[in-house]
């Protein structure tokens, strides 16, 4: 493998998408899809509420001004009283979550004050996950591109939303907020298995085409989201989406919806909806095996060019395919 020096060869000679080669670089990943906006689609929860609207708009300022050097997060959260979220999915966990996801919400609430009556910081939480396996959280004012938001799991950075569900619909929320992020992703972006799969799949979309975007935001879709796994025998859910809605999480294990075995091309291509529980989910037999199997997926994936994530430098160095 030949590294490429960035002179030589420009990524607009070959018609390849721009991506982020170095983590500061993901200050310009921050295109936003309006699906989902408060202020502009009537069916949210939220949009009859001016006071929601408010926060909402003033905590999105706050995640659009973010830049990578600034390091420290210093927002804190909308501090409502969201305790019955807390306290009806930690009732559950024990016979659904996966024990990677029951293991790390342990330390969490021991060390960053995860709990029904706190929210933790975002900081806090995100020095929790570099100890752990050298993910880190940044601001996001709401649902980014898909590519966007790929492409900085490939720095294991996790785009993180700060606001929170509407009062109205504790149990299920269409779009992501802080109760999705800080009880779905965080607790299984601290195992590290678990991250090393998420960042790869971040690795396959940078400079993929839009075609290869949309197969790998899906296959995405129905693992870091919607994945269940086997453990022990049993069936047990580790993506956030469940993970962060009572009403789902239930329904995924309760032998209603449709099972199969997690293989990446059948998953890639699976349609979708996110406006409600998903018709069918995917099993899979381990993080390592599905790990595996993205592998082989990723090679697949027709570019010109491979990735190579450099950590100690935070780049991603690109090299010719052998
Ligand atoms: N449905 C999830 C929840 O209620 O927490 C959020 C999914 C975001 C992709
Ligand atoms: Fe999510």
């Amino acid at each position: 493998l030949k590294k490429v020096a960035d002179d030589v060869r420009t990524i607009a000679e070959e018609n390849v998408p721009w991506f982020p080669r170095k983590i500061w670089d993901l200050d310009k990943c921050n295109h936003l899809i309006t699906k989902y906006d408060p202020d502009l689609d009537h069916e949210h929860p939220g949009y009859n509420d001016p006071e929601y609207r408010k926060r909402r708009t003033a905590i999105s300022e706050l995640a659009f001004s973010y830049k990578h050097i600034y390091d420290v997060m210093l927002v804190t959260m909308m501090l409502l009283d969201r305790k019955e979220v807390y306290r009806t999915l930690s009732s559950i966990y024990p016979t659904h979550a996966c024990r990677q996801h029951l293991e790390n919400l342990q330390e969490l609430e021991k060390q960053c004050g995860y709990g029904e009556s706190s929210i933790p910081q975002l900081r806090d939480v995100s020095n929790f996950l570099r100890e752990r396996t050298g993910f880190q959280l940044r601001p996001v004012a709401g649902l980014l591109s898909a590519r966007d938001f790929l492409a900085s799991l490939a720095f294991r950075v996790f785009q993180c939303t700060q606001y929170i569900r509407h009062s109205s619909t504790p149990m299920h929320s269409p779009e992501p907020d802080c109760c999705h992020e800080l009880l779905g992703h965080v607790p299984m972006l601290a195992d590290k298995e678990f991250a090393q799969f998420s960042q790869e799949i971040g690795l396959a979309s940078l400079g993929a085409s839009d075609e290869d975007i949309e197969k790998l935001s899906t296959l995405y879709w129905f693992t870091v989201e919607f994945g269940l796994c086997k453990q022990n025998g049993a069936i047990k859910a580790f993506g956030a989406g469940l993970l962060s809605s009572y009403g789902e999480l239930v329904y995924a294990l309760s032998n209603e919806p449709e099972y199969r075995p997690f293989t990446p091309e059948e998953c890639a291509v699976q349609p979708y909806q996110d406006q409600t529980y998903q018709p069918v989910y995917f099993v899979s037999e381990s993080f390592e095996d599905a790990k595996m199997k993205l592998r082989q997926y990723s090679a697949t994936i027709r570019k010109a060019f491979s990735v190579r994530y450099d950590p100690f430098t935070c780049t991603v160095e690109v090299l010719d395919q052998p």
